[in-house]
């Protein structure tokens, strides 16, 4: 009886229709006689809106009355990509929506192209926290996510001569997937005084004093499961001047100009995502960023825990919160602030709380990327956080000196505040302080943070504090969505859909890989994905490239650690290789497109160096005669997330070349090898753990070792080694002009030849250039190519998030799923 007052919306193409017809004709107030595809597309996500909302509702309702434990996932990046296709899988109506939208003259492809991606995030980071939700919500957990609303996502690339140029991503003009609460706001403080007293009954009392207020408004976005009612919620913030503060006193006297310069400063906070991935660069408005969010989302979580009328001591218990990397560390000390200035909380009764409260991730070693704030400009923006910080070390470095009483030195290694000039808050460090566990995101670099940059933590805390969470990626976007045909082919043999819930049924697959038919059927797929690929690169290249040949794509960040200089190099050894050629010999080579595609930080130089050198060589090599089928050089602009989704599937190889020991997991290269598509990388990250599980003759590895990186730098240091020959051609062609204006390419070769090479692009280029060689060779014997690619998808069951976010379940948080009944 309660279904009849609780719909949860249409199940028939017909019933779609109306609901989408009625939102075009009502809610966007147009006519079905000049409903184009935008007009569509918004009375379809309007349609699914609707189902949404009523689970979503329901959700928050089941997770309120349960009263348990919630986790909050607080990242400064969430790279979601589209809504609809995701929304429309996961209640299990996009054949239901393909047909009604057939009904109205429309194809559901191009209807879902209509969409502006979520683009709120830089790369790997960003889209680890988006794929964490997607699980959190499929595996019913009781999970928000806090992040900022950010008016422009990361800039949108376009190549012009061959240089990147950005344009802002201007995304919320209209974003169905958003409800705005305008009865959600948080006051923010900044600035001001801190104000210490003794009050009458002698009680210590701190007050954080003047200085200005800009309000967070919540803005809600549903986050739907898999084939399960449950629907999460990530609440992002906005920031505006404070209802008070749009001055009216200021107003009224005149001063219009600068009542309203405050209304945009306050503003600003949440206008622009910043494009760094791994840079740090201590800009003042991106601490505000980071403090106005976390100020936001852990009062937002107080008040919540205060409903329940629990107390203090039970509050981690009821909350866990995650640090997606140190951008979110201030939480830590505004819990503790909140605790013991206003809360009146003893010290260590406070910090108790606070320790048992929040995890800490880490997902980079590299030390340009380990954030740092100066003291004076913490000191100025929020002093009390200042005076806190400088608390919360004391003790530590207190407890430290007991238990370590020799050991000077340790304590001036492990300190929070850094003896620089100006001091700095190594924000690491007081994540570590105030989490009760810290991980790393793969085996190697879980290891690595324990021995390299957190070594003495470990020292002090014992080894247990530190654990591992190998990264995962939802098989939900990066195989349902984003490879139907394979899903349906998989789901053919397997008999149903399960796997997408349980990936490790994937490896029922392993009895097929010799099943003639079965592979001829898996090697069109590829071929298919492949002609789409194809089709995107004459439609926006203007050029076509055979689907033929071997499809070879490196697409992520532009970072010298993940070394496209080392591809780009390799590419041009195998053009000069071919213009060495005899005709006859040209015949037995395999034809190959290399793609590339990635943004560069706008202020990284050399990284945008590396993507004017892909294009250059492109343009050459593209129109040579010589050359013709055998290579093509594709730059794809504008790398995101649904690009991914057409680029990912596509591939026969990828690359994930980072030097050994820098790239602390890798994402995509569990997301290529799902697709069936073989990799070709370094003994890093992920790819470790990818090549126990799928098998050593599965993939293409190569190259120094993580133990060895260190010797060699310091050799490289001391001047006592050799260039790579063969790297030195390339280099000797290139400064030749052949890709035009050789000064152009200086500082990079320089870097290499000169400078250190730090990223030992020249120690691994003999064993690249050799590994890229044995693939071709391999992939003239297609029918154990196939079976590789078979072998390797059905052994990928470890990487889902779902197991992933088990093992945060379990390990760090301590939490246990919140059960549904589906009521019929
Ligand atoms: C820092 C300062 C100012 C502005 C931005 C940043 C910043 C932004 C993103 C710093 C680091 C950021 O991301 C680091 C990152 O993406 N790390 C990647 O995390 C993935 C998920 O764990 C891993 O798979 C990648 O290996 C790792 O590089």
């Amino acid at each position: 009886a309660w279904r009849k007052f609780s719909p949860r919306g249409f199940t028939t193409k017909e019933e779609f229709e109306a609901e989408a017809v009625k939102h075009i004709e009502t809610t966007l107030a147009r006519s079905l006689f000049n409903c184009d595809e935008l007009a569509a597309y918004s009375g379809t996500a309007l349609a699914f809106r609707d189902r949404l909302i009523i689970d979503w509702n329901k959700t928050q309702q089941r997770q309120t009355f349960a009263d348990q434990k919630r986790i909050y996932y607080l990242s400064l990046e969430f790279l979601m990509g589209r809504a609809l296709d995701n929304a429309m899988l996961n209640v299990g109506l996009k054949n239901v929506a393909k047909e009604g939208l057939a009904d109205l003259g429309f194809r559901i492809e191009d209807i879902i192209e209509q969409e502006h991606d979520a683009a709120l995030g830089n790369g790997g980071l960003g889209r680890l926290a988006a794929c964490f939700l997607d699980s959190m919500a499929t595996l019913n957990y009781a999970a928000w996510g806090y992040g900022l609303r950010y008016r422009y996502g990361i800039f949108k690339q376009e190549i012009q001569d061959g240089y990147q140029v950005e344009i802002p991503d201007y995304w919320l003009d209209f974003n169905p997937w958003e409800f705005p609460r305008h009865d959600v706001t948080v006051d923010v403080q900044f600035y001001g005084w801190v104000n210490k007293y003794t009050d009458d009954q002698g009680k210590q009392i701190v007050s954080w004093q003047d200085g200005e207020i800009v309000t967070a408004t919540a803005y809600d976005v549903p986050v739907p499961g898999y084939g399960t009612p449950t629907v999460n919620n990530l609440r992002l913030w906005s920031s505006k001047a404070s209802s008070g503060e749009f001055d009216f006193a200021k107003f009224n006297s005149g001063e219009y100009e600068s009542a309203v310069a405050d209304e945009q400063r306050a503003e600003t906070i949440s206008a622009v995502l910043y494009p760094n991935d791994n840079l740090e660069r201590g800009k003042e408005l991106r601490l505000k960023q980071q403090y106005f969010w976390c100020a936001a989302s852990l009062h937002d979580i107080v008040r919540r825990f205060k409903k329940s009328q629990r107390k203090w001591s039970e509050f981690p218990d009821q909350v866990a919160i995650q640090l997606n990397d140190t951008h979110p560390t201030l939480a830590i000390v505004e819990l503790q602030r909140i605790l013991v200035d206003m809360e009146g909380l003893e010290w260590d009764a406070a910090w108790d709380i606070v320790t048992r409260t929040f995890g800490y991730t880490n997902h980079t070693v590299l030390p340009e990327a380990l954030e740092k704030w100066s003291v004076p400009l913490i000191q100025n923006l929020l002093p009390r956080h200042l005076q806190l910080i400088y608390e919360i070390n004391l003790y530590f470095l207190q407890s430290v000196e007991r238990r370590f009483p020799k050991d000077r030195d340790l304590l001036g290694r492990v300190s929070i505040i850094e003896e620089s000039q100006p001091k700095m808050v190594r924000m690491a460090f007081l994540a570590i302080v105030g989490s009760h566990k810290v991980n790393g995101v793969a085996e190697l670099h879980s290891d690595l943070i324990k021995t390299t940059i957190f070594k003495d933590f470990v020292k002090v805390y014992g080894p247990d504090k530190f654990t591992n969470v190998t990264n995962g990626i939802t098989p939900r976007r990066w195989l349902h969505q984003a490879n139907p045909r394979l899903s349906e082919l998989i789901a053919s043999k397997l008999g149903n859909y399960e796997f997408l819930k349980d990936l490790t049924l994937l490896n029922k697959l392993e009895p097929y890989v010799d099943d003639k038919d079965f592979k001829k059927e898996w090697a069109e797929i590829k071929y298919a994905n492949k002609v789409r690929l194809a089709q995107h690169i004459q439609k926006t290249k203007g050029y076509s490239v055979n689907p033929k040949a071997l499809f070879d794509i490196q697409v992520k960040r532009i970072h010298e650690y993940k070394r496209q200089q080392l591809n780009i190099f390799g590419v041009i050894h195998r053009y000069m290789a071919i213009k060495a050629m005899s005709p006859d010999e040209r015949k037995k080579l395999v034809p190959r497109v290399s793609v590339f595609g990635g943004k560069a930080a706008p202020g990284y130089w050399m990284a945008k160096t590396i993507i004017h050198l892909i294009n250059k060589v492109g343009e050459v090599v593209n129109k040579d005669p010589d050359v013709g089928d055998l290579l093509k050089v594709v730059f794809l602009e504008d790398y995101n997330v649904s690009k991914a989704e057409i680029i990912i599937p596509a591939s026969d190889i990828s690359e994930h070349i980072s030097t050994a020991g820098t790239e602390a997991s890798g994402t995509s290269n569990m997301k290529f090898v799902l697709n069936g598509g073989l990799i070709i990388g370094t003994l890093d990250g992920a790819n470790i753990e990818i090549t126990r599980e799928i098998g050593e003759q599965n993939i293409f590895l190569f190259g120094n070792l993580s133990e060895d990186v260190e010797d060699l730098r310091h050799h490289h240091f001391y001047g006592d080694y050799q260039m790579n020959p063969e790297l030195l051609k390339v280099f000797d062609f290139i400064k030749k002009g052949t890709f035009g204006d050789e000064g152009a390419f200086g500082a990079l070769i320089s870097g290499i030849a000169e400078h250190g090479d730090y990223y030992l692009v020249s120690d691994d280029f003999n064993s690249y250039c050799q590994t890229q060689d044995l693939i071709d060779e391999a992939y003239k014997d297609q029918d154990s190519w196939v079976s590789k690619s078979i072998t390797s998808v059905a052994r990928m069951g470890f990487f889902t998030s779902d197991r992933c976010i088990n093992e945060y379940a379990d390990g760090i948080w301590n939490i246990e799923p919140l059960q549904v009944k589906e009521e019929n």
